[in-house]
């Protein structure tokens, strides 16, 4: 060790005490010259989830769980119980004639349903079925319970924005000491109201930032989407791609978590892309192919993969699909944060 170095360790070594560090041996971890990503790219294959599930589902009942979900955890964030590095994502399972206990908490939370006959959320008095490919939002402080009166097993994907709500140390939580809370709408009452290309004369907006739709049904999405081919090109770095939008502001569903659908034509390969957000992905029909920084993973109908921030990626269908994606870009967009670049041609980010 030189003498120059021992003397700054030396003197380091005298700052700690007092809770003080020298900035010019940390700032370059501060502002990293481009975003370095922890998260891991990683998948989760329905056809491995799905059996450990239902071996929970032996296990105890939902009551007792309070929610029973298999946590994605993404295996370079142990013990965050975090998808990526900025939401948390998980499998849940109900049966037929259980409920999962009426609870509140600050984290919003979005499920995409994967599989479900018969299988119900309520939401702030208002009750919404569940059925496959369907999107149903949980607004942050709303209450909110889970049950299910059909057949066989409903399972779904629930994204929470837990992870930001606790970087801000804001989190409150509350039990409603029911398992079911009362229902005082009409089922379909918020899609009514405000799903419906019209919106109340007077204006109101009982989730803050949040949509006041609770439900965005897949055969409405779907329809949408596919009716896109009929008089455009697909985005090239995207495939045909349709938002699921707060119809009071034009803007994402959720403050803190984005969601969208997006359509591949079996063959069609995506140009490089990349942004800043932190992303899942769920295949909601078809395969896709998904080469992240030149790692190649296979992505089949249910699968789940997390896909760090700002890493080149393309996607190629090996079947028509159709993708279901979630991000933290809500969030970034809000705070001014957020970048992309289309084609690796070198375009300027600033
Ligand atoms: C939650 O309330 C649900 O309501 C699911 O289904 C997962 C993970 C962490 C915290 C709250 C639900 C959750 C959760």
């Amino acid at each position: 060790m030189s003498n120059t170095t021992k003397t700054r360790r030396d003197f380091y070594a005298r700052l700690d005490p007092g809770s003080l560090v020298p900035l010019w041996e940390r700032m370059k971890g501060l502002v990293p010259p481009e975003p370095k990503n922890k998260t891991q790219a990683y998948v989760w294959r329905f056809d491995e989830v799905r059996p450990l599930l239902l071996e929970a589902g032996d296990l105890l009942t939902a009551k007792e769980a309070e929610r029973r979900v298999l946590v994605f955890e993404n295996p370079a964030l142990q013990g965050t119980s975090r998808i990526n590095s900025t939401l948390y994502a998980g499998m849940q399972l109900i049966l037929p004639g259980e409920t999962a206990p009426a609870h509140r908490h600050v984290a919003g939370a979005l499920r995409f349903i994967l599989e479900s006959d018969g299988g119900y959320t309520a939401v702030a008095g208002e009750r919404a079925d569940m059925k496959r490919g369907d999107l149903v939002i949980t607004p942050g402080g709303a209450w909110h319970d889970h049950g299910h009166d059909g057949e066989g097993p409903c399972i779904w994907i629930d994204v929470l924005d837990v992870p930001l709500v606790n970087v801000f140390e804001c989190g409150f939580s509350e039990e409603l000491g029911e398992d079911q809370q009362a229902i005082t709408k009409s089922d379909g009452h918020s899609l009514a109201e405000f799903g419906s290309g019209m919106l109340p004369m007077t204006p109101y907006s009982p989730f803050a930032e949040t949509s006041p739709i609770f439900s965005y049904p897949y055969e409405r999405a779907r329809d949408s989407l596919l009716s896109l081919k009929k008089s455009n090109e697909p985005d090239p770095y995207l495939g045909y791609a349709l938002r699921y939008a707060n119809p009071l502001d034009g803007g994402w569903v959720m403050p803190m978590i984005s969601a969208w659908l997006s359509h591949l034509p079996k063959g069609m390969a995506t140009q490089p892309y990349r942004a800043t957000d932190n992303q899942g992905l769920v295949v909601s029909e078809g395969s896709v192919k998904v080469d992240l920084d030149g790692q190649t993973f296979e992505l089949h109908r249910n699968d789940v993969m997390a896909l760090p921030g700002w890493k080149w990626r393309t996607l190629k269908a090996s079947e028509d699909a159709i993708l279901f994606h979630f991000s933290d870009r809500s969030a970034q967009e809000k705070l001014g944060i957020w970048k992309e670049q289309r084609g690796n041609s070198g375009a300027a980010i600033w």
